[in-house]
């Protein structure tokens, strides 16, 4: 598809659905898309995925019309079954056996609403968010340290910063444009530093001036380190601990403890520890970033505090160039922070526990039943599900069979459910397959609305296309259910601008200054202003003007008014005999459970497969390529492939957390993962897993390419990716004779049709066959007693462009002349990694080069940090 130019007629302004950089996207009707140069977010950047949105605009597997028990069903008659159904929970259990999940990828007024629904008129707070697996320690560590959740920071900080220290965040990969930011500013202003701490040695940290592969849990105690550092240095701002913060002695008191063994608890270099508290010190203008390194921990929110700590003893907090930056992981992370639908929270950034506010909560609503405390969080929501405690759930916008921790508890929880009701733009998810009642909602390219990004930036989605089938915006819904509930004047909203003006007065109301997220000033916008408005930051309080840095005068929303250091020790994480950290997270291409991303051939190219990376001194003699069996909490296993990284820090291993039920089911890792959980927030600990690694010993491997899919069960061990238009690859392995495998899968293929060709040698148990039909290749089915088989790549692409190829070649998996198939790289340009060694083989030695000579890296940038890795790489081999 060719990009879009700014100018198109029929180019909507929108934002894009992923990560919470939150770039502004020009998006047409036919698919054509391209960054808005006037974002300020990304001025026309883009990354692979916002580039490939296009390609999601019609997706096969839409859920296109609502659904009772698996049949569709007229709107009316599916909106009286999910009220009717929480009216008996509520008859058998009372409100605490009602509750809503909910997400962080629903528009700010979708959120507004089901927060409504449920705290104000369900009368309870058993509504929890994605966002508690997300960023619940970010929040919690804001409100302890500035008494509200507030960022302080904006994007421009990264790039007028002289150091930059990204913490327990893949930048390059879960932010790229953010990161792209970084890199050119540093190109302009070559004194900028980068440092990464992160166990392993990720795309970001291949750009980095400073790596510190730190112990994985052990940012507090480097953390306390600096603190007393800076201390001893005297290099605290006096002036300004004096005037604007509390608690200092004890927060000291506890970081000089930690530094006496700063290294021996950080297992960093000793060196490299003092380079990195000496550059801090040294360099006023320093933003630290953090990401779910810290927040998905058992002491994530500890670790926030103790980076906010560094900061505020150096005064380098709401000035130009300096402070912490919690950066958001969805789209609307932080509007959904704004409404307050977690479980502890009220909307408007409102609290149970401060005098009055619930009183502002209620009369804003008039609601009848405010919940009058805190609700179960997500962990606790689903534990409570699974023990019969919860009569009627609602998810929104959230797959939690993949994504919760305890997966296999939380699938029999879902399987359990007296009425679960899942609101979904796909029709198949794990999630989805336990639903009582299947809501059809309206897609990114659908609905409108608002969202806010990582620095406070309200963007509008607007709608480019009209509603597919009967679905209709979550909003709607919600409204509609508590309309059948008796409660329609108060939800009749004409659409999303009434709802906005509703949830931007509550921000102002009993307001003073006392609450720093006051977008009252937006309360007035007419359906005009509304669907105009251009991204703008809170605060836009209705009567003073708005600040565009928070905390610049060193005033806090605490009662106080200071700042509060938080007093925060080093726990050492348990160590077990033989097992090592499991460290999950994201790919570069992926988003999460692929419902989406899934779908696009070019974004399934980088990672076909479900992989766990290990440092090949810890794979125990388990071979590159092999099949790993993965055991951790309560003896739950995941089997993926194994690839050596020298990169990876010893003691610890790393899996995607993307594959599903559907596509992989015995790869999904969140099985294994305990939902173990961080006191202050309740955020689940999602990368301190302790595994055990052991062979995966299948009798035969295989993989079979082909124009259609085969369910997930075909063999002991699938993994099914979408390799091209309508072609799907299967990675395969089982325990039957390589021969009966073969057979067996012929037949499932259709063996009496089209024609094939073979090559066997049953004694050394090696089989493949090529269908080919209508005179394009149908089908290539590998099959082998290891897993040592011909890569996929050429025969994927041939597949996919429909081509036929000599039978012998086919055979063998690769053309008879030219380079050897290799994995793609640069998915803007297709180019493999094979074709990008062959340029710096032949002397490209920087990222421009190679791009000159192969294209590579000079789409949207995101493969950038890999050729930067490969570049090191080749020099490495070629010495
Ligand atoms: N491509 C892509 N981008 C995404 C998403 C996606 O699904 N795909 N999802 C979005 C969302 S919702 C989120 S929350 C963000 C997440 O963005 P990130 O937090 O950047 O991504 P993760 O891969 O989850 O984890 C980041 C890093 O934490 C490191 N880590 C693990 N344990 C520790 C530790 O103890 N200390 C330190 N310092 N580091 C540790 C891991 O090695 C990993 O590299 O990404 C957003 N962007
Ligand atoms: N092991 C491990 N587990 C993790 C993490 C990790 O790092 N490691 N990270 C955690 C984090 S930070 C996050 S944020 C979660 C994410 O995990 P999830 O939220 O479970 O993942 P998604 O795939 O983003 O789910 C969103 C769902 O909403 C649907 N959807 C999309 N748009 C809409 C819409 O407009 N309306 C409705 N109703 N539905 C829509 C999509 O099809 C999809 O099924 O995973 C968490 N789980
Ligand atoms: S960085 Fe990529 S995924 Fe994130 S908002 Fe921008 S285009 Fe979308
Ligand atoms: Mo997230």
């Amino acid at each position: 598809m060719d990009a879009l130019p700014p100018s198109s007629p029929g180019a909507v302004r929108t934002t894009c659905p992923y990560c919470g950089v939150g770039c502004g996207v020009l998006a047409a009707p036919d698919g054509r898309i391209a960054g808005d140069p006037d974002h300020p977010a990304n001025r026309g950047r883009l990354c692979s995925k916002g580039t490939a949105l296009g390609e999601t605009l019609n997706l096969p597997g839409r859920l296109l019309h609502p659904e009772v028990m698996g049949k569709r069903a007229s709107w009316d008659a599916a909106l009286d079954t999910v009220a009717e159904g929480f009216r008996r929970a509520q008859a058998e259990l009372g409100r605490d056996g009602l509750a809503l999940y909910v997400s962080g990828q629903l528009l700010t007024e979708d959120y507004y609403v089901a927060n409504k629904l449920a705290k104000g008129f369900l009368g309870t707070a058993n509504i929890d968010s994605n966002s508690r697996l997300c960023m619940a320690s970010a929040v919690a560590a804001h409100r302890r340290a500035f008494g509200e959740d507030v960022v302080t920071g904006v994007y421009e900080d990264l790039e007028t910063a002289d150091l930059v220290v990204l913490v327990g965040s893949n930048l390059a990969w879960c932010h790229p444009v953010l990161f792209q930011r970084i890199m050119a500013a540093r190109a302009l202003r070559p004194t900028m530093r980068l440092v990464i701490i992160d166990p392993r040695r990720t795309p970001s940290a291949e750009s980095a001036d400073l790596h510190l592969p730190i112990r994985p849990g052990s940012d507090v105690a480097l953390y306390n380190a600096l603190l007393a550092h800076l201390d001893e240095r005297g290099l605290a701002d006096n002036a300004y601990v004096e005037a604007h913060t509390e608690g200092l002695d004890a927060a000291l008191a506890a970081a000089r403890a930690d530094a006496a063994d700063a290294a021996g608890r950080t297992g960093l270099d000793p060196a490299d520890l003092a380079t990195f508290l000496r550059w801090f010190a040294e360099t006023p203008r320093v933003v630290t970033l953090w990401s779910q390194g810290i927040n998905q921990s058992e002491t994530g929110t500890d670790g926030a505090n103790a980076i906010i700590n560094a900061h505020l003893l150096t005064g380098r907090i709401g000035r130009p160039g300096m402070g912490p930056l919690s950066i958001t992981g969805q789209p609307n992370a932080m509007g959904g922070r704004e409404v307050g639908a977690l479980a502890n929270m009220l909307a408007g950034h409102l609290d149970w526990s401060v005098a009055g506010e619930a009183d502002l909560v209620r009369q804003h609503w008039n609601a009848p039943n405010l919940a009058t405390g805190p609700g179960l969080k997500a962990v606790d929501l689903f534990r409570a599900l699974g023990r019969g405690r919860i009569g009627a759930l609602w998810i929104m916008a959230t797959n939690p069979a993949v994504s919760l921790p305890e997966a296999g508890l939380v699938h029999e929880a879902l399987s359990r459910a007296p009425f679960l009701v899942v609101s979904e733009v796909m029709r198949e998810t794990d999630t989805a397959a336990y639903a009582h009642v299947r809501l059809p909602a309206l897609g990114w390219a659908e609905k409108k609305g608002t969202v806010t990004n990582s620095e406070r930036m309200i963007s509008r989605q607007r709608s480019l296309l009209p509603p597919p089938g009967e679905a209709r915006a979550d909003w709607w819904i919600i409204s509609q259910v508590a309309a059948r509930l008796g409660w329609g004047s108060d939800f009749a909203w004409t659409g999303p601008a009434a709802i906005f003006r509703e949830h931007a007065a509550l921000t102002g109301r009993g307001n003073n200054g006392t609450r720093a997220f006051d977008i009252s000033g937006l309360a007035g916008l007419t359906d005009e202003d509304y669907d105009a408005l251009a991204p703008t930051r809170w605060p836009v309080p209705a009567s003073a003007s708005a600040k565009s840095r928070l905390f610049a005068d060193g005033a806090f929303p605490m009662p106080s008014g200071r700042a509060k250091f938080v007093a925060v020790s080093h726990r050492q994480r348990p160590e077990g005999a033989g097992l090592l950290t499991l460290l999950t997270g994201r790919l570069r291409d992926q988003w999460h459970t692929m419902t989406r991303t899934g779908g696009v051939p070019r974004l399934m190219a980088h990672a076909p497969e479900p992989v766990l990376t290990v440092h090949p001194e810890d794979a125990g003699g388990l071979t590159d390529g092999s099949l790993v069996r993965v055991t951790g909490h309560a003896g739950a296993e995941a089997v993926l492939r194994l690839r050596y990284d020298p990169g990876q820090r010893r003691g610890s291993v790393f899996a995607p957390m993307h594959w599903t039920a559907q596509a992989a089911p015995r790869a999904r890792i969140n099985p294994a993962v305990p939902a173990a959980t961080d006191p202050v927030s309740a955020q689940p600990a999602l990368k301190s897993a302790r595994v055990k690694l052991s062979a995966y010993d299948a009798a035969w491997h295989g993989f079979l390419i082909a124009r259609r899919r085969l369910e997930p069960d075909v063999a002991d061990w699938v993994a099914v990716s979408l390799a091209g238009d309508g072609v799907y690859r299967h990675e395969l392995a089982g325990a039957e004779i390589p021969q009966e495998a073969f057979a067996r899968l012929i037949v499932l293929l259709g063996h009496e049709e089209g024609e094939w060709a073979r090559l066997e040698d049953p004694k050394a148990g090696l089989h493949r066959a090529v269908l080919l039909r209508d005179g394009r290749v149908d089908a290539a089915l590998f099959i082998g007693p290891d897993h040592d088989l011909p890569s996929r790549d050429w025969l994927s692409a041939t597949l996919g462009a429909g081509n036929v190829a000599p039978t012998v070649a086919l055979l063998a998996g690769s053309p008879a002349s030219g380079p050897a198939p290799s994995p793609t790289l640069c998915v803007c340009h297709g180019v493999a990694e094979g074709a990008v060694r062959h340029a710096i083989a032949g002397g490209a030695c920087s990222v421009a080069m190679v791009g000159e000579a192969t294209q590579a890296g000079t789409g949207c940038g995101s493969c950038r940090p890999e050729i930067t890795a490969l570049l090191a790489r080749v020099a490495v081999e070629l010495a």
